[in-house]
């Protein structure tokens, strides 16, 4: 029955016809519907965060918090999912038809007074999944998007070891169909996360929406019709790296804007955000930021060898 309210909420759009959201929760057999932005909010009961429009156009400037959970995402109104570490997530959306795309899903723990009245604000977030180009060439390959074309459906798993508590869990797609001009399609739900893990992500494994993007870094300025596009056979996918599940991990931030430094003891890390030069970057010049033995413009080498790490 929910996926038919669903399937009635999509047929009213027009212009947004392309686009989606994540439109329902699932774990195990218990489904939790999502926010439906096109129908009325009075009856609705979602764990979702709300939001108007599934309009990439107000999603745009990653400067803002419409990043973060959509546009605004208005907080938390009481219902709560519940899911234990270590458990599935498969989330449905209502429609999809960008391709190529990229998934990324991240979590940030609530504060103790919960999820309802709390914003996601602040370096709190950290990655549990993400896919970006599954197999060939970033032009005619594979990507992780294809599998929202094909089947709607994506499945994350809770890190086993995370502490239990509630928690926002953020959705987002990259479209990246249109040459240097990426669109994000964040939501984000609230889940209480029940289990016996003790293990909190250390600050490293944490970001800030915004400030986990820039329109720089290699996977957001980005043509998918460049000749490099059409030899590459990776991608860089945005943001951090997903979390290991540990206490002490030492990730490589792929942001080329973040430098991690390591302090004395290997569990405390120090993140410094530095400037990032305008124009060694720019979209023209993506064809050498993700080539293959490029070490200019920001990207490092060892930035891409953890990338591969996580991509496959
Ligand atoms: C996607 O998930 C829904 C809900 O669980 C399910 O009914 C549907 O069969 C799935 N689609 C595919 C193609 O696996
Ligand atoms: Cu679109």
């Amino acid at each position: 029955m929910k996926f038919t309210t669903v399937a009635a909420a999509a047929s009213l759009l027009v212009t947004a016809s392309a686009h989606g959201g994540v439109g329902t929760y699932i774990v195990g057999s218990t489904s939790y519907p999502g926010w439906s932005p096109y129908n009325s909010a009075s009856g609705q009961s979602t764990i979702q965060r709300q939001y108007p429009s599934f309009d990439p156009l107000l999603i745009k400037d990653l400067t803002t918090t419409n990043i973060r959970c959509n546009n605004p995402g208005v907080l938390g109104t009481g219902p709560i999912g519940s899911i234990a570490a270590g458990d599935k997530l498969k989330v449905h959306w209502v429609q999809w038809t960008h391709r190529p795309a990229a998934v990324m899903v991240y979590m940030a723990k609530c504060p103790s007074s919960g999820c309802n009245s709390w914003d996601g604000a602040g370096k709190v977030w950290f990655k549990i999944d993400e896919q970006g180009l599954v197999s060939g060439t970033q032009n005619a390959g594979k990507w992780a998007g294809d599998t929202i074309l094909d089947t709607l459906n994506w499945t994350s798993t809770i890190p086993a070891s995370l502490t239990p508590g509630e928690y926002l869990i953020r959705h987002e797609l990259l479209a990246l169909h249109q040459a240097n001009n990426p669109q994000f399609y964040p939501e984000c739900a609230q889940f209480k996360v029940s289990g016996s893990g003790a293990v909190n992500p250390p600050s490293s494994a944490l970001v800030s929406f915004p400030g986990a993007y820039s329109a720089t870094d290699p996977g957001i300025a980005f043509n998918i019709d460049s000749e490099a596009a059409k030899v590459a056979t990776t991608y860089p996918v945005p943001g951090p790296p997903v979390w290991d599940g540990t206490s002490n991990s030492q990730p490589t931030n792929p942001d080329p804007t973040t430098t991690t430094v390591p302090t004395a003891t290997p569990t405390t890390l120090v993140t410094t955000k530095t400037p990032t030069p305008t124009s060694t970057c720019s979209s023209k010049k993506y064809q050498q930021c993700g080539g293959k033995g490029f070490t200019g413009c920001t990207v490092s080498e060892a930035f891409t060898a953890v990338f591969l790490l996580y991509i496959v």
